[in-house]
Parts: C-alpha cells; structure tokens; sequence
C-alpha cells in the first residue's frame, strides 16, 4: 500500500507552507510600522515647540498690524535668502512704517547670524521691504523676529518660526 505514504507527504508539504506562511506574517508585522509611516523623517523632529509650515503670503497677526513674508528662495533652505515683508493693518491696508529687521536665530543652538540683524530697504510698494540676503548656514529650527519701528511708537515684533531642512 502506497497510500500512507502519499498522505504522509501531503501533511509534511502542508506544514511546509504553514511554516512559510507563519514566515511571512512576521516579515510584515515587523515591516508595518515603516510602512504606515508615511511623514518624511525631519531634522527639525526633536523641537519641541510649534514649528510654523512656510507657504508664500504666509502672514501673522501682531498687536500693531499683519505681517506677511514671501521668501526668496521659498520655502526658505540652507545658504542666502531674501524675504519680501508686507505690514498691513486689520482692514488690509498698508502700514507705513520708518524701518523693519530680521534677526535669524537658532534656538536650538543659541545663535544667530552674521551679522545679526538684517535691515530692511523699502521696495517703494507702500508697506512692503525686502530684508536680506541673510545667510542660513545650517540646517534645522530657525526663528525669525521681524521687528518694526515707527516714530512715536514702541517697536513691535512678529516671530516665525520655521524649519530649514538644508
Ligand atoms: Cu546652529
């Protein structure tokens, strides 16, 4: 009788593929987690404050008036950059103002640039500067205080911050 033997061969060729079947669930169990990640990894992953994700026209609302950045290269990377600064009022309308800077800083490191703060020079476009180039030499957490000065008025200030990935 050759039946057993066949039979035999049947259970050791089903166990066969149990095994490789047992194989390939702990293969994906230990790939899954990676693969549902789907955010690419980031240098500035470890900060731990609010980190403010760049878009053109990007804008904030301080005491004294809204403050808009357009970055040149955008968004802002590693080497020079030059920023377009626009200062409007509640209702939108420009916002005359005597002279603005940037101070770039790292807090993560605890420093700035060189030097460390860039004077704006207006572009002749009522409430609107350009500022820089101001070169941002390392990757990472950068803070941007925007400070405005107007005669009459204390200076007001308008922080971004923003992650150069370099
Ligand atoms: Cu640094």
């Amino acid at each position: 009788m050759t039946l057993p033997r066949y039979a035999a061969l049947g259970i050791a060729a089903l166990a066969i593929l149990l095994l490789a079947a047992c194989g390939d669930d702990e293969k994906a169990a230990v790939t899954s987690p990676a693969a549902t990640n789907n955010a690419a990894p980031s240098i500035c992953d470890a900060f731990e404050a609010e980190i403010d994700s760049y878009a053109d026209g990007m804008s904030k609302a301080g005491d004294a008036m809204v403050v808009t950045v357009t970055a040149d290269p955008g968004p802002p990377d590693l080497g020079l950059n030059t920023w377009v600064v626009q200062l409007e009022d509640g209702s939108g309308n420009p916002v005359e103002t005597d002279a603005i800077r940037i101070a770039p800083f790292m807090p993560g490191h605890g420093h700035g640039t060189n030097p460390l703060t860039y004077d704006g020079e207006a572009t002749g476009e009522a409430g609107t500067w350009m500022v820089g180039p101001f070169d941002l030499f390392m990757p990472g957490v950068w803070e941007f205080t925007i400070t405005v000065e107007r005669a009459g008025a204390e200076p007001t200030s308008t922080l971004f911050r923003l992650c150069i990935e370099g």
